[in-house]
C-alpha cells in the first residue's frame, strides 16, 4: 500500500480484516507500505498491521512478496504509480477520484486494459458501492422493484471547511487534489448514481463556488479532515461545493451537490430514486436502513417503509452479525478487498474498473466546464 494516512487507515482495516469474515479464494498478506517519512511509516506499519516499511513506492512495486498494489495517495501521484505498478505486473487498487484529469484517467485506463490481457486487474475504490443498503438498492433497481428510473438525486454534505481559519491542505490545493468538493465528493456521488441507475451520465450542468478563498499555511504535515495553521495565507485552489444537474439517456433526470460546508452535517451522503413503481431513499448516517415506497400497493397502506439491511441474505452480510446488528463506515473497505480478491482468484473485470473510473471523470470534468461558462441566467424584471 502507498499512502498510510486516513484512506490509509482504511483500506488497512479492509485488508486486515476481509480474509477473517469472508471465505476467501485467496488470503491477502500485508506485506509492505510505503511513505515519504521513514520513521512515521514505520509506527504506521506497526500501527495498521503491515510487515515492512518502504520510503520509496519504486522500491515497493518491485517487491517479490507484492501482488498487489493499493493507491491510497493524494490524486497527483495516482496515475505516475499505477501506471508502473501495472506494467510491473501487479494487480491496483486506487483509490477515488482516478486520476486529477481526464487525459490521466485515459492513460491509466489504457494500461489497464493491456495489463487485463495478461491477468491483472485494476479496480477504482469507489467504497460505498459496498454498503449493503446500496449494493440491495441496486439489486432491487435491477430487478425491477422501481420501475422506469424518472430521478435519481444525490447529495453529499459535509462541513468540515466552515471555519475559515481550517488550513491550506493538500485537498484544497489543485496541483494535488485536482479538485475540491467535486472529486473528493461529487465522484462518490457520480458514482452510486451511475452504479444505481445502471447506465452513465450523458450530460450535466453546473455551478461550482469557493467560499473561502484565502486560508492559513499548515503548521505540518496535516492529512485529515483537521489541523491548525502556521505563518501566512495562500489561496484556495479548488472548489468548495459543486452544485450540477444532469441527464441519463434512458431520459432519467438528476441532481447532485457536493459540499464542505453544510454546517452541521459531518458525512451526510443522501441518495434518492423515484421510478413508476416505487422510490428507494438512502442516508449514510444511517447506513443500516434502505427506505422503500412502492406504488403498487394501494394508496391507503402505501408509504415509504424502513427495510433494516441486517439480514443475511442481503448483499455481504450473510458473512457477518445476527439481524439488527448493524455494520458502519469500515465494512465498506472490507467488502472492497473481499471483491478485488474474488476479481483477481477469478480473473474478472473488478467493479468498479478503471473504465469504470474515467467515466466518472469525464463527468467531474464536464461539471468544470460547464461551471466555467457560468451560464447562469438573470431574472428579468418585470
Ligand atoms: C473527505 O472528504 C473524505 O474522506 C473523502 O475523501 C472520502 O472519499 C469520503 O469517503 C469521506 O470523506
Amino acid at each position: 500500500m502507498v499512502g498510510y494516512a486516513f484512506m490509509g487507515a482504511a483500506h488497512s482495516q479492509g485488508w486486515r480484516t476481509a480474509g477473517r469474515v469472508f471465505d476467501l479464494p485467496l488470503t491477502p498478506r500485508l506485506a509492505a507500505v510505503c511513505g515519504r517519512d521513514g520513521s512515521a511509516v514505520r509506527a504506521a506499519a506497526d500501527r495498521l498491521g503491515w510487515a515492512a516499511a518502504e520510503t520509496d513506492w519504486r522500491a515497493l512495486i518491485e517487491r517479490d512478496d507484492v501482488d498487489l498494489v493499493d493507491i491510497c495517495t493524494p490524486g497527483d501521484s495516482h496515475a505516475e504509480i499505477a501506471v508502473a505498478a501495472l506494467e510491473a505486473g501487479k494487480h491496483v487498487l486506487c483509490e477515488k477520484p482516478l486520476a486529477n484529469s481526464v487525459e490521466e484517467a485515459e492513460a491509466m485506463t489504457e494500461v489497464a486494459q493491456l495489463a487485463a490481457a495478461r491477468g491483472q486487474v485494476a479496480m477504482t475504490g469507489f467504497n460505498y458501492r459496498r454498503v449493503p443498503a446500496m449494493a440491495l438498492a441496486r439489486r432491487m433497481i435491477a430487478e425491477g422493484r422501481v420501475g422506469t428510473l424518472r430521478h435519481v438525486r444525490v447529495s453529499y454534505l459535509q462541513d468540515w471547511l466552515v471555519d475559515p481559519s481550517f488550513p491550506l491542505t493538500w485537498r484544497l490545493q489543485k496541483p494535488y487534489a485536482g479538485s475540491g468538493a467535486l472529486g473528493d465528493l461529487g465522484a462518490h456521488a457520480v458514482d452510486l448514481a451511475q452504479y444505481l441507475a445502471g447506465e452513465p451520465v450523458a450530460g450535466v450542468s453546473a455551478l461550482m463556488e469557493t467560499f473561502v478563498r484565502e486560508r492559513p499555511i499548515p503548521a505540518g504535515a496535516s492529512a485529515g479532515l483537521s489541523g491548525t495553521g502556521g505563518g501566512g495565507v495562500g489561496q484556495v485552489t479548488v472548489d468548495d461545493a459543486a452544485l450540477f444537474t444532469g441527464r441519463f439517456a434512458s431520459g432519467a433526470l438528476a441532481s447532485f451537490e457536493a459540499t464542505r460546508f453544510a454546517t452541521g452535517r459531518k458525512n451526510a451522503l443522501k441518495v434518492e430514486l423515484n421510478g413508476e413503481r416505487g422510490s428507494l431513499a438512502f442516508d449514510l448516517e444511517r447506513l443500516n436502513e434502505l427506505y422503500f415506497h412502492d406504488q403498487t400497493e394501494p394508496g391507503v397502506s402505501a408509504g415509504f417503509r424502513r427495510i433494516l439491511v441486517t439480514e443475511p441474505e442481503h448483499p455481504y452480510l450473510e458473512a457477518w452479525w445476527p439481524p439488527g446488528h448493524g455494520l458502519g463506515y469500515e465494512h465498506t473497505f472490507v467488502h472492497q478487498a473481499r471483491d478485488l480478491v474474488h476479481a483477481i482468484a477469478e480473473g474478472t473485470v473488478p467493479a468498479p474498473s478503471f473504465a469504470d473510473g474515467l467515466q466518472v471523470q469525464r463527468v467531474l470534468a464536464a461539471v468544470e466546464e460547464s461551471a466555467a461558462k457560468n451560464s447562469v441566467y438573470t431574472p428579468v424584471q418585470a
